[in-house]
């Protein structure tokens, strides 16, 4: 009997390509057909079958308290009642601001958006329009949205598809952008020594999040401040992913690098579509009105994503990122003794509330070539044992799982016990 998400599926089929709204929610990096969710609740989602599912997707990182959050549902039900649109000036969005700018180290001011992909396509442009200049400097298998000047050795849903890059971006724009290994200091400098003057910008996950989790190795960030720096070019951390999640103010934070710009989404609309980019008042200011880079967005500073945006962030108590460490942790050692018990080949990458197993002999994975020689099909073949025992992991290998702040001992000691479970039949 075809269950109801299967039934769904075909209908979805007729309407959107592939079925889907975002290619990486297809399946075709694990096979099998998308599960259609009907609601959550914490760290469950329930699928229109009924069934129950353990959830480490997180909307891909948004829901950093879990589902239906009543602090984010109440300012949600409140706001709807009062206006859902103004296409002007609310007070909610100088509160998320304020909220923003007091936190994240490298902004004075921001420019909200709906996207992650808005606000990296439009931070690429103020870069350009500063300096001038028109090279960017990105990394393989960090994926920045969907942006021409950013669809070039992209990771993600590009990496999970094994799409080389896009058709439809211009060859002239896609040459403007060099790509260099991610962790690879030598490139850098080689890159700047031979670019260095023309370069705009390095757009950078200072945390990347997109080809598995794999964090920056001691000195990269620090090396790309200092050649950007040195060359007159500006470094944007793509926050998008990491912002609010790994820290309080975020990777930048963390590791004590200042970037010129930040992008910042997911967790910062409280499930709802917000991205915001920001900088100094002095880069920001470039941007119209009263600057001459331009950028716009009829929805953006929405009101309902300002409220929920703003209920999701104010909710991070201090200690909210230590106990998010602690949570993250016992899963991912959890894994690793497991792992050893019984003689699987696999590495876990680890950061506060995001991880990625990697089925690898290799005693690292430090970047795309790295990843590349995981073995996706053991991958493959691990998330759908774990979705029969109710655990929903990524469909694909090439993105993170997120712990959130509603993951309780309850749920990570059984996702242990399902790793057991289903690491004893890989
Ligand atoms: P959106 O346009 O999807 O809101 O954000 C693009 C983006 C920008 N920067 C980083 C670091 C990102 O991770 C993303 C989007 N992430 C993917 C999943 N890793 C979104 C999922 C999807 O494409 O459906």
């Amino acid at each position: 009997m075809q269950t109801q998400s299967a039934e769904a599926f075909q209908r979805a089929l007729q309407l959107f390509p592939g079925g889907v709204n975002s290619p990486v929610r297809a399946f075709k990096g694990v096979g099998g057909t998308p599960i259609f969710f009907e609601s959550g609740q914490g760290p469950y989602l329930i699928d229109l079958d009924g069934n129950k599912y353990i959830d480490y997707v997180a909307s891909w990182g948004p829901m950093l308290q879990g589902y239906s959050f009543a602090p984010v549902v109440k300012a949600l039900s409140t706001q709807a009642q009062q206006a859902t649109s103004f296409g002007a000036p609310s007070l909610l969005e100088i509160e998320l601001a304020d909220l923003l700018v007091s936190r994240v180290p490298s902004l004075e001011k921001v420019r909200m958006v709906n996207s992650g992909t808005e606000a990296t396509m439009s931070v690429i442009r103020l870069a350009r329009g500063i300096t001038d200049r028109d090279r960017i400097v990105k990394f393989t298998g960090c994926f920045h949205g969907h942006a021409d000047s950013l669809l070039v050795q992209a990771g993600s849903g590009v990496l999970t598809l094994g799409l080389p890059d896009s058709p439809g971006v211009p060859e002239a724009l896609a040459q403007q952008t060099l790509c260099l290994p991610y962790n690879d200091v030598r490139a850098v400098k080689d890159a700047f020594k031979r670019f260095g003057n023309e370069i705009a910008a390095v757009i950078v996950e200072p945390i990347a999040g997109n080809m598995g989790c794999i964090p920056p190795i001691s000195g990269f960030l620090e090396e790309l401040r200092a050649q950007t720096t040195k060359h007159g070019s500006l470094l944007i951390f793509d926050e998008v992913m990491t912002g609010f999640r790994v820290a309080y103010g975020g990777a930048q934070e963390l590791f004590g690098v200042k970037p010129d710009l930040t992008t910042l989404g997911k967790v910062i609309g409280g499930g709802l579509p917000v991205g915001a980019f920001g900088g100094s008042s002095e880069l920001m200011d470039q941007l119209a009105p009263d600057g001459p880079v331009y950028q716009s967005g009829t929805l953006s500073g929405n009101p309902l994503a300002m409220a929920a945006g703003h209920a999701l962030l104010d909710s991070f108590e201090n200690d909210f990122y230590d106990q998010l460490e602690d949570r993250t942790n016992h899963l991912v050692e959890g894994i690793r003794d497991l792992a050893k018990q019984h003689r699987t080949s696999l590495f876990v990458n680890a950061t506060c509330g995001m991880f990625s197993v990697f089925f690898t002999t290799q005693s690292s994975v430090l970047n795309y070539h790295d990843v590349t020689q995981c073995d996706a099909d053991t991958y493959s073949k691990f998330f759908h044992e774990m979705l029969r025992q109710g655990i929903y992991f990524a469909p694909s290998a090439y993105e993170c799982a997120f712990v959130s702040g509603s993951h309780t001992a309850t749920e990570i000691d059984q996702t242990l016990d399902s790793f057991h479970d289903v690491l004893r039949r890989l």
